[in-house]
């Protein structure tokens, strides 16, 4: 009795070694699909989809800040602003186009006169602040 269990014992372990030992354990048997995929594509798959602007950002259900132009912050810090054109006309002088401020004209820089203003005269136009500009 005691030497049948010894033996069955030893026959078991003798088997488990073997599995151990002639079982192909090689990359193919453990997982193929992730050995032959390029860590970038295991990485890429993982993280969120690149945002590389703005409208990525938005798009990828991120707030947008309400600011102007308006900004965007990712789950992972990074920072996207609205890519917007630059007006080419300032918009305080309606009948003409005039280079939007910064960009400081006066009435000498500029072909018109008696042009009307609203909003905050950017370019100081209209100095006594009847409304017209660079009345002549
Ligand atoms: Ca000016
Ligand atoms: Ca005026």
């Amino acid at each position: 009795m005691t030497l049948q269990m010894n033996l069955l014992v030893a026959g078991v372990a003798i088997l488990c070694f073997a599995a151990l030992v002639f079982v192909p354990w090689d990359e193919e048997t453990i997982a193929p699909e992730i050995v032959n995929t390029p860590v970038e594509k295991i990485v890429s798959d993982i993280d969120e989809p690149i945002i590389n602007n703005f409208e990525e950002c938005i798009a990828g259900g991120n707030p947008a800040m309400e600011s102007y132009p308006r900004q965007c912050r990712t789950m992972d810090g990074q920072h996207f602003v609205e890519n917007i054109d630059e007006p080419s006309c300032d918009p305080s002088y309606p009948d003409v186009c005039v280079t939007p401020y910064p960009i400081d004209l006066d009435c000498d820089e500029i072909s018109y006169s008696n042009f009307r203003v609203i909003g905050n005269d950017p370019h100081g136009f209209d100095r006594d602040n009847d409304g017209i500009g660079c009345e002549s």
